[in-house]
């Protein structure tokens, strides 16, 4: 007995030393710092732009408006933050001096700040407004701080880098820890400059003398990443859609870039294999069109699956993401981006709710030493310090994770354990799905975090083949799940001929509707096909995922007659045009309100219409919105009569659809609607829709 124990002792003393005796693999490449590791965990932040532009409406300010007109009403940073966090998002930055220069917080060395602004009687400070919500949140903050100030009378001269320094000092000193600085590419160029009205071009190499601002930063905020095209700590993702690449390094070849340079977004923003720092990717973009609140843009916030696809193709890439939440008038994050955000955070929890590989039987061609310690399982214990690893030599080795019965799946998660670096260059997914082995994907890159979006796939085993990697391959985490569809509101459209159509997010969900203004429900009218709509008509409408009862909110729509015997007729050279009727608000009629008198649209029958709609352009931006209209009739074409003459009150802030009623219902035959004055009078009106209302 005693010999047994010993033997056994001894056999756990060898075993133990031979796991100590096989030291993991040497560093690869660049290796991040514990600064850029725990930045990389956070994966999810936000950003808020805020300033004088958001009253003035404008993307960027030239920097001479007056702080009067920063007047937020109701301003609440804790609102913000609450958002944020029941968002799923780990952090804040928020643009404390856009390229206008105006300061959200009172600086000791400009007056154009909050502190001769009408808000809070000039005693107000946002940055501190927000440092506190943050606190109570428990999210980290970032500062934005724009290189580039088109106020400043210094800027272009070296006294101005003294007040760029001047001012992070006062952000990194007087408002506790801040996780990450971020410096625009966008500097130089005109501006009012103190006055100036001139344009000031600087060597974006060498003005900013960054080596020195970035030793203050290190200074003041040690633990602060620092992020620009170049980094030093995190880089520009080359683009503002939010996406990230199939293949995207870490590693970047920092020193042969500069913040702003023209080439940056094609030749570098994706990372090198070769990269000579670790300077990880972060992917900025808004949830509205633009960074700035302009209401014009309340009804074009991203939707569910537009919000979906910037997070795969930024964390599921490689990346972090920094999602922008304008602030509006008021000072509040608006009801629209709030509603979306949270349709995005509870698809996110249902797309990530069980590991299917989380403790799965696993089995690997090589494994590092053959030690438990750099075991196959390693990759599946949910602890992502532990990895699964080879001998130093080999590149190419595969790891197999049983699930031990059919399971359905359409979500793979891999990650690399980085503190050791990025190594694997390119990868493949294959499943046994019935006794047969099927290459379900071929990839790239992995680094901190891969998730590859699959078909819905049954399958009893998976295996992961690393095929080319700079080193051993390092896997510290796979995750496997089943994500439902995503659920949103059916997207309606018309044709001309006034048949509707319903549109889901994604294949398998079903959809119901009523006609008659009821509710509906599952026992409602099945969309099977479009709906053929001639009358006034309202149009209620869900859509149901059949698998998981998981259902959207309920969309209504009012529609009027349909146009399907409408007929645009010009004349005197007015180019002859079906957009302004053809029930796609999303093409214009472009056309010279000189000219805009020489047509009118045929309703090819006589209608009693008691008013009319008007839908100005949709596009990206606002122009040719007609302002002042007059709206005629006509039994025969020949005499008409003004039946309305007006504004199109707040059209330029909300560019929607307009409904101008009547005082009574009028029997026509021809409509014509006239500018009689375009926004910025200009001459040329664009004209997405003309309706009429009848009921
Ligand atoms: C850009 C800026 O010019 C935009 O106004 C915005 O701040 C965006 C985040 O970065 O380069």
């Amino acid at each position: 007995m005693a010999y047994l124990q010993n033997s056994a002792l001894v056999l756990l003393i060898i075993l133990c030393q031979s796991c100590a005796s096989v030291p993991p693999p040497k560093a690869v490449g660049p290796t991040p710092s514990d600064q850029q590791l725990a930045w990389q965990d956070m994966e999810f932040y936000g950003f808020i732009h805020f300033s004088i532009n958001t009253f003035t409406d404008d993307e960027w300010g030239y920097g001479d408006k007056s702080p009067d007109l920063f007047n937020p009403s109701e301003l609440d940073a804790r609102q913000w933050a609450r958002i944020a966090k029941e968002a799923g998002m780990k952090g804040l930055i928020l643009t404390n001096k856009h390229h206008d220069g105006f300061c959200l917080w009172p600086s000791e060395y400009t007056d154009y700040s909050v502190k001769n602004s009408p808000w809070k009687n000039g005693k107000g400070d946002v940055v501190k407004e927000l440092a506190e919500a943050c606190r109570e949140y428990g999210l980290k903050m970032g500062i934005y701080l724009s290189p580039w100030d088109r106020n400043h009378p210094d800027y272009g001269k070296p006294e101005y880098i003294e007040y760029f320094r001047n001012q992070l000092t006062e952000l990194l000193t007087n408002y506790g820890d801040i996780f990450e600085v971020w410096f625009d590419g966008a500097n130089g160029g005109d501006g009012y400059y103190g006055g100036a009205r001139e344009i000031r071009t600087v060597d974006k190499k060498s003005y900013y003398d960054w080596k020195n601002t970035i030793a203050l930063i290190r200074k003041l905020q040690p633990n602060a990443i620092i992020w620009s095209d170049s980094g030093p700590d995190a880089r520009w993702v080359g683009n503002e859609h939010g996406y990230a690449y199939e293949t995207t390094w870490s590693p970047l070849l920092r020193d042969s870039i500069y913040g702003g340079m023209p080439e940056y977004s094609k030749k570098y923003a994706m990372g090198q294999e070769n990269g000579t720092h670790w300077v990880p990717a972060e992917a900025d973009v808004s949830i509205r069109p633009g960074w700035y609140y302009h209401k014009s843009e309340d009804n074009k916030v991203k939707t569910l699956k537009e919000l979906l696809e910037i997070y795969y193709k930024s964390v599921g890439q490689n990346s972090t993401l920094l999602l922008n939440l304008p602030v509006d008038r008021r000072g509040l994050v608006h009801e629209n981006d709030e509603r979306q955000l949270k349709k995005l955070m509870a698809q996110l929890k249902e797309d990530f709710a069980t590991n299917l590989a989380l403790n799965a039987k696993t089995s690997a061609n090589h494994t590092r030493g053959n030690t438990s310690r750099y075991k196959s399982d390693r990759a599946v214990d949910s602890d992502k310090t532990t990895y699964w690893t080879t001998n130093d030599d080999i590149t190419n080795a595969s790891i197999t994770i049983d699930f031990g019965k059919p399971t359905l799946f359409n979500r793979f998660l891999v990650q690399e354990y980085i503190p050791l670096g990025q190594r694997v260059t390119q990868f493949s997914l294959d499943a046994e799905i019935d006794g047969i082995w099927k290459t379900l994907d071929n990839q790239t890159t992995i680094g901190y975090k891969r998730i590859l979006r699959l078909d819905d796939t049954k399958a009893t085993k998976i295996r992961l083949n690393i095929e080319g990697a700079k080193g051993s391959p390092i896997i510290s985490n796979i995750a496997v799940y089943h994500a439902p569809l995503i659920v949103d509101v059916p997207k309606m459209s018309r044709n001309k001929q006034g048949l509707v159509s319903l549109q889901t997010p994604e294949d398998g969900l079903t959809i119901y509707y009523t006609l008659n203004s009821e509710e509906p429900s599952t026992s409602s009218s099945k969309y099977l096909a479009p709906i053929a709509i001639d009358q006034p008509t309202t149009l209620k409408t869900f859509s149901i995922d059949p698998a998981t009862q998981r259902q959207s909110d309920v969309i209504t729509e009012s529609f009027d007659i349909s146009k399907k015997l409408w007929k645009i007729t010009t004349f005197q050279g007015v180019s002859l045009t079906d957009q302004a009727i053809d029930e796609n608000p999303l093409t214009d009629w472009s056309v010279n309100t000189q000219t805009l008198t020489n047509y009118s649209i045929d309703l090819g029958e006589t209608t009693a219409i008691k008013g009319f709609t008007y839908t100005p352009t949709q596009g990206r931006w606002v122009s040719g919105v007609i302002t002042h209209y007059s709206f005629y009739g006509s039994m025969d074409g020949e005499n008409w009569t003004t039946l309305s003459e007006g504004e199109f009150s707040n059209i330029i802030a909300n560019p929607i659809q307009q409904k101008i009623t009547f005082s009574k219902a009028t029997s026509v035959r021809y409509i014509r609607l006239v500018a009689n004055k375009i926004m910025n009078d200009k001459d040329d009106a664009l004209i997405a829709e003309i309706g009429v209302i009848t009921k």
